[in-house]
């Protein structure tokens, strides 16, 4: 598997998954959903014992934010145990199917590698000759640039000059749309700070299903503090760290119907996003036994019946 060593660049994890598609082909599909701004393949890492079966399915996305390198490490990490693992995952790959995109925005994530590790946005041009790319997670098409966004092409947080201006949140969001219906969980892995969060990022209230929301974060932050995790901290985006519209995690709930909707936050410990290397490993398996029972959750959802 992935021996979580060191944080590998674009091209290494796009190689990775290549070999890895070629080397489990009964178990492992490529979907390229599209292109980056610069050109970089945007691959969907499919997960499934049964292809033709179409089961209910969890989508995993991380990197959405490029300088937050624990993310695309943690997604990587599951999606080698997902396809290499077989007795550790037998359950979790059981009448359930996994999509796994490890690099959300591919130019900014090359960006951090090659010049500027803090970079957050895409790589876009914009209205300002000196200034590049927007905010993915201001990006998507739900209540977008309400509050928490940007019009300044400048900013950190600049919301894009429309609602998927930018390729990357389309490509994703075309993909998500066109299978809303077999996806029950969306999981958003960003950093730091040890938060499970679910919607809204728009808005203070509370969708109407806020407390089983809770409930399963909840039962994930247990599993993961079993594993040897810090505690993470519980709530809607808006209540819990601040109001900030157009983000996947509220798009992926209130448009495409996704009830189990979340962003999490992976820790940073003293070293905010420039975690070093030797963190990677307990992280991505911490990670990954929430992600188990984050999927076995969304399970038994379906099985019971509908939301
Ligand atoms: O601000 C963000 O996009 C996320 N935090 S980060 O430090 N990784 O940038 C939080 C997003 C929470 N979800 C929404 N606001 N919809
Ligand atoms: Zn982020």
């Amino acid at each position: 598997y992935i021996n979580n060593q060191r944080y590998l660049d674009f091209e290494e994890i796009d190689t990775y998954i290549t070999q890895l598609q070629l080397s489990h082909p009964n178990k492992v599909k490529l979907h390229l959903i599209g292109y980056s701004y610069e050109k970089r393949p945007m691959r969907v890492v499919h997960l499934s014992n049964c292809f033709e079966c179409k089961y209910k399915a969890v989508w995993v996305d991380a990197g959405i934010h490029a300088r937050e390198w624990i993310a695309p490490a943690t997604a990587l990490f599951a999606l080698s145990q997902l396809a290499e693992n077989e007795t550790a995952t037998a359950e979790m790959r059981e009448h359930q199917d996994w999509y796994i995109l490890p690099v959300a925005n591919p130019d900014g994530y090359e960006f951090t590698h090659k010049k500027d590790r803090m970079w957050r946005k895409t790589r876009s041009n914009t209205s300002v000759p000196n200034c590049f790319g927007a905010d993915p997670n201001r990006n998507f098409d739900f209540h977008w640039n309400v509050v928490g966004a940007s019009n300044n092409p400048c900013s950190e947080t600049y919301a894009g000059r429309h609602a998927l201006s930018e390729i990357e949140a389309k490509n994703i969001r075309n993909f998500l749309w066109d299978n809303r219906e077999r996806f029950k969980l969306y999981i958003s892995y960003h950093a730091y700070g040890n938060f499970l969060l679910y919607p809204w990022g728009y808005t203070a209230d509370n969708p109407s299903d806020w407390q089983l929301l809770k409930s399963v974060a909840e039962k994930v932050n247990a599993a993961m503090e079993l594993a040897g995790s810090q505690p993470y901290t519980i709530g809607s985006s808006t209540q819990t760290l601040y109001a900030a519209a157009g983000g996947s995690d509220d798009w992926a709930k209130g448009v495409a119907g996704i009830p189990l909707s979340y962003t999490i936050e992976l820790p940073g410990y003293d070293f905010g996003f420039q975690l070093p290397p030797r963190y990677i490993d307990e992280v991505a398996r911490q990670s990954f036994e929430g992600l188990r029972v984050f999927a076995a959750e969304a399970k038994k959802f379906y099985l019971l019946g509908d939301l």
